[in-house]
């Protein structure tokens, strides 16, 4: 076929989209790109070296293989307050047209309500397609993480027919929730009037990774055994440890705000509002502040959680953050849950329709994730099979030992999750259990693996295998 005549907007037709119009298509095909895109980018895979890969790219972002393709569209989620089309994203539409796919992607033209656009870009992505080849595509796919996850969790949801497979991973499900509580530890710190130094966060999280390390039986850095992790960051106070050139010493106010993140939000009643953070996650990443010459401090809050109660909680860009205290920001959760979860939330518990029509889903969390709380994904999974005990035949959650948000250098990351998805829709292959990279304590890298939730993998000296805590769990398979 002569890609070279036919990516033009001449000959590639307007999608017809009830209810709105695009007004143009720009197209210039691209001849022979190579890049690296790293597993960073390409979340949901491996990395790949992307060689001579010639593609169409239609502006809605529809970028149409010409020289690899194999029928099969993939539409790619967004990240924090994106939807879609940012640099990360733009290398993961490398990636994908560089494994054949026909990958789509937008920016939604706005940021909050885009909730819309993604049964539309499967619309719009196979519309242009057929243009271009003749054909629609056999098999659609959506693969996103964090903010992308939540709008694939959100697909299966309400627009259950749009995507034959959807990988969500570490998906942001409870947003409203996850945002508002965001903010818990700055309010804790603003109330002692102490920031912790970074040293001091990372000795504690250091300390429980190794105090837990061993419960799984092998000493690698990995804490698998989250749940049987016993760490009391007060057991360490007035502990020296070294910090650069220095030494220092844990302080109080440090224990108390490392418990305030893995404890999550509390009321004055002693409550608990929301999740915390895996007790092993990166809690810099999470708890900054910055301090004037003259010693005054004030904390930096993740950006995602300041911006979200000045503009969509309390709608005043110049709302005073720091002027929050304990009963403010127990308002401030009740209405961001309130008024935010039939917009954005995505825990609706019924798949059924999903799973009626077929359709499969693959979800992975780190159980070291700082910014998206792991317990959310299994609290939704579970209230899911609890309504329905067969959800594994048509979507399987996976916890990731170790893994950061989406991915981060330690941690057991699921290289393979997207193709297993593939497997899964077109071949019936069953995701048993995923395989996992990591890198070791001494650089090397490793392979273990995931098993889905429930179950949990278990290491007998000679093989790692799935072992079921639930009585309908297939048989776990040995990778040995
Ligand atoms: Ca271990």
């Amino acid at each position: 076929m002569d890609f070279s005549r036919r990516c033009s907007d001449l000959v590639i037709s307007h999608p017809q989209i009830p209810g709105a119009t695009v007004d143009y298509l720009h197209t210039n095909l691209v001849h022979n790109a190579s890049a690296y895109v790293s597993e960073i980018e390409y979340i949901n895979h491996g990395p790949i070296n992307v060689t001579d890969v010639s593609f169409c790219p239609v502006n809605v972002d529809v970028w149409l293989p010409t020289n690899t393709c194999h029928g099969r569209l993939m539409g790619l989620g967004g990240g924090g307050f994106d939807c879609g089309l940012y640099p990360e994203n733009m290398m993961a539409m490398l990636g994908a047209v560089g494994e054949g796919y026909a990958a789509v992607s937008t920016d939604c033209g706005h940021t909050m309500e885009q909730d819309l656009s993604e049964w539309l870009l499967e619309f719009i992505g196979k519309s242009v397609a057929k243009s271009l080849y003749g054909v629609e595509p056999g098999y659609s796919y959506f693969s996103g993480c964090s903010q992308g996850g939540r709008q694939g969790m959100m697909l299966a949801q309400r627009y259950p027919t749009a995507y034959d497979g959807i990988v969500a991973s570490s998906p942001a499900i409870y947003w409203a929730e996850i945002l508002a509580s965001g903010f818990w530890t700055q309010l804790v710190m603003n109330e002692l009037v102490s920031y912790p130094e970074s040293c001091e966060l990372d000795y504690l999280t250091e300390m429980a990774i190794r105090a837990c390390d061993d419960l799984d039986g092998v000493v690698d850095g990995i804490v698998t055994e989250i749940d049987s992790c016993k760490f009391d960051a007060f057991d360490l106070v007035g502990m020296h440890f070294p910090c650069g050139n220095q030494t220092m010493m844990l302080s109080g106010s440090a224990a108390i705000v490392a418990s305030a993140a893995w404890q999550g939000p509390f009321s004055r009643g002693g409550d608990s509002l929301w999740h915390g953070v895996d007790v092993v996650s990166n809690l810099t990443s999470i708890l900054s502040c910055q301090c004037s010459s003259g010693g005054r401090c004030t904390g930096l809050p993740v950006k995602f959680s300041s911006d979200w109660i000045r503009l969509a909680v309390k709608k005043n860009p110049d709302f005073d953050l720091d002027s929050i205290t304990h009963d403010e920001i127990l308002l401030i959760f009740g209405a961001s849950v309130q008024e935010c979860t039939s917009i954005i939330g995505t825990n609706d518990l019924d798949l059924s329709e999903f799973r009626n029509r077929g359709r499969k889903m693959l979800s992975f969390h780190g159980l070291a994730d700082p910014m998206v709380p792991s317990q959310g994904t299994r609290r939704y999974y579970e209230a899911v099979e609890k309504r329905d005990p067969r959800v594994r035949d048509y979507y399987r959650h996976f916890e990731a030992p170790g893994l950061g948000h989406c991915w981060s250098p330690s941690g057991l990351y699921p290289f393979t999750i997207f193709n297993d998805m593939v497997a899964w829709v077109e071949r019936g292959s069953v995701p048993k259990y995923l395989l996992a990279s990591f890198t070791g304590e001494n650089g090397t890298e490793h392979e273990g693996i995931l098993c889905p939730y429930p179950e949990r993998a278990v290491y007998n000296g000679m093989k790692t295998r799935c072992q079921g805590a639930a009585t309908s769990a297939p048989q776990g398979r040995s990778t040995g």
